[in-house]
């Protein structure tokens, strides 16, 4: 196979994004051989390769047709999009991929009151996003003064240089440690999987339709855990009772233990101390809990 006729992903070379991007390409059935200069991985039982770059570039790389498609945070993918709204090439979310979880929020000094987003008029705000924030503002017509930083907007207005910023929080620990409060969100962001608004119409579409199976298997499975274990025939209710949701069970007999069952539980949730310690007091024994990969419709 000629090699642009191979599928080729732009992913995080190293950041937040990198190991969950990895871990779930891997879960999908990919595996890949770093090269020399660890920028380019080639797949190794599919077409289907991985250019590794700063998170900021992956947009671009997709609307140039470098890569066919692209995992980065929606923060990053709107802001492209904010930035090129003109461009011919637009981009569109294949799927939210559910890690990377964040939000594009405002924040002001801990001393100042905040009522609603008017306030906000003539402030200035410090931000990395300089263009999803002025379609923002533009969207409720409040005329802001927007500074474009690319680190450490958080000491903005420590230093006096804004009134406010508008940053990626996740805890907030960083906004506290600032002495600065989230007051308002401008953006829910996660890790997603973007592509052209036109899909490539030959073998490289076939596989991103491939890819999206793949992750909707995975998807469809994400948390949920399989539980093994040994009982009593007689517990089989009580350890029933104290499985989190409503799991699909299956009760195995076992050869020459007659009132000895293997109890298999699906569950759609991960399980806490308590719940273990509560299946364990229900009479189960030699319990595995196992994860579950992924599952075919
Ligand atoms: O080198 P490269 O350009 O590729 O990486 P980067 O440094 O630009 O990005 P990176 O790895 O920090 O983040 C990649 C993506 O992860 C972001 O674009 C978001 O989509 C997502 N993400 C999720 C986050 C956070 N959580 C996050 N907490 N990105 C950044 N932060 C920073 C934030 O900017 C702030 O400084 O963490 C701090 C806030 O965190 P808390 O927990 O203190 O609130
Ligand atoms: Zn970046």
């Amino acid at each position: 196979m000629k090699s642009r006729e191979r599928l080729r992903i732009a992913i995080q070379r190293s950041g937040r994004l990198s190991e969950p991007t990895l871990t779930l390409l891997e879960r999908c059935g990919l595996s890949f051989r770093d090269g020399s200069d660890k920028l380019f991985c080639f797949g190794e039982d599919e077409p289907v390769d991985l250019l590794r770059v700063r998170d900021d570039d992956i947009p671009a790389l997709i609307a140039q047709g470098v890569c066919d498609i692209g995992i980065v945070g929606r923060n990053v993918l709107e802001e492209f999009s904010c930035a090129n709204e003109n461009a011919a090439c637009k981009l569109q979310i294949l799927r939210p991929l559910g890690f990377g979880r964040c939000r594009l929020s405002f924040a002001l000094p801990l001393e100042n009151e905040y009522r609603d987003a008017a306030q906000l008029r003539g402030a200035r705000i410090a931000t990395a996003y300089p263009n999803l924030l002025r379609r923002w503002l533009n969207e409720r017509r409040i005329d802001a003064q927007v500074i474009t930083l690319t680190g450490s907007v958080e000491i903005a207005p420590k230093l006096g240089t804004a009134d406010a910023v508008c940053d990626l929080v996740q805890t907030g620990a960083t906004l506290a440690a600032n002495h600065l409060r989230e007051v308002e969100t401008v953006l829910e962001s996660e890790a997603v999987l973007a592509a052209p608004e036109e899909l490539p119409s030959d073998g490289r579409g076939d596989l991103i339709d491939l890819l999206l199976r793949r992750l909707d298997d995975v998807n469809r499975v994400r948390g949920t855990r399989l539980l093994l274990l040994h009982a009593a025939r007689g517990s089989v209710e009580a350890i029933a009772r104290v499985l989190p949701g409503t799991p699909r069970l299956t009760v195995l007999q076992m050869d020459g233990a007659p009132d000895q069952v293997m109890l298999q539980a699906l569950c759609a949730s991960e399980l806490g101390w308590r719940q273990l310690e509560a299946i364990r007091r229900a009479g189960a024994r030699e319990l595995f809990v196992l994860p579950v990969e992924c599952a075919l419709a």
